[in-house]
């Protein structure tokens, strides 16, 4: 018999647990955001490893996926890594931004991405929900659209998705007050698809991926995309648009903005002077 060898004394440190896992049931692709710690804020690292594992489930071509964060977590996530945003003179929000490009592979994702939402949606987190194909959520979800607490001037591609998807008194209450929209508010004004007791919602959720990866793919893939260039369509002039950017500019240049940051970092309530 051969011998087994006894595991050495671990001398390399233990491998960093992965921000984001994924697997594959029943060809339905999950991708679980696992960093606990930081309460799935997202992070330049937790989105490249997200915006991976949908690359990979992309290759595959596997035909559904649910995005949700790890089993027990209370907090689905707490948004945009407010550590990393840039500090005043750079857009914090730009193109380039790891949560716009994660935006991008859900929104271009040639088949439906469900959010599975337990626990509180914050900020960013909100417009990665609102991204998603359909959210699905449970009785201890709530959602909330923080930039008011930090000074940040959201962006216009971020305000689109919300446009295009709720009544704009219930963005402007949820923009203006930053207060969490609990799971049953979320029902009612058709933030998510479906309301499901947390014992059931992941039975609920997987069959609902598994019925859609037996559809027609194609014929997904072309409605998705259509939708999304629709849904996409405003026309802005370019005045308009360099307009919008200025006002932008004079926000994340504020002296706010820099209290908003502070005011989180330093673990207190931020004051707000309007400069
Ligand atoms: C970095 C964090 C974060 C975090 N970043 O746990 O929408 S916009 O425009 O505002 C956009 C730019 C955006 O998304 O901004 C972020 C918006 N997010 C928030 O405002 C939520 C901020 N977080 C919280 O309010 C609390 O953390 C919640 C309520 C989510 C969870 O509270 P809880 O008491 O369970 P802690 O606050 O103790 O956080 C645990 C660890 O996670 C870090 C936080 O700094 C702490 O790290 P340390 O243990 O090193 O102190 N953390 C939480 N949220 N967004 N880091």
């Amino acid at each position: 018999m051969s011998e087994i060898a006894s595991p050495a004394a671990s001398t390399t440190p233990a491998a960093p647990m992965p921000m984001v896992t994924s697997t594959v049931v029943d060809g339905v692709g999950i991708i679980a955001l696992s960093n606990a710690a930081k309460r799935n804020a997202l992070s330049a690292a937790l989105l490249d490893a997200f915006i991976a594992a949908l690359a990979a489930f992309k290759a595959q071509s596997v035909r559904a996926v649910i995005l949700r964060a790890a089993p027990g977590m209370k907090v689905w996530s707490a948004g945009h890594d407010i550590k990393e945003l840039p500090r005043g003179h750079e857009d914090p929000l730009g193109y380039s931004d790891p949560l716009e490009r994660a935006l991008r592979a859900i929104r271009s994702y040639p088949g439906p991405v469900i959010a599975m939402v337990q626990g509180s949606v914050w900020g960013g987190a909100f417009d990665l929900v609102l991204s998603c194909d359909m959210i699905v959520a449970d009785e201890t979800s709530s959602f909330a659209i923080t930039p008011a607490n930090l000074g940040l001037p959201y962006n216009t591609t971020g305000l689109l998705h919300c446009i295009s998807r709720l009544p704009l008194n219930l963005i402007k209450e949820m923009f203006f007050s930053a207060v969490p929209l609990k799971a049953d508010s979320a029902q009612k004004w058709g933030i998510i698809n479906h309301l499901v007791p947390s014992a059931e919602i992941e039975a609920f959720t997987q069959s609902l991926g598994a019925l859609m990866a037996t559809k027609a793919p194609l014929a997904i893939a072309v409605v998705k995309e259509q939708l999304r260039v629709l849904a996409d369509y405003q026309p802005v002039s370019a005045q308009v648009f360099e307009r919008i950017q200025d006002m932008r500019r004079e926000v994340y240049e504020s002296a706010d903005y820099e209290e908003g940051i502070n005011a989180f970092l330093e673990k207190r309530k931020p004051v707000f002077r309007g400069v």
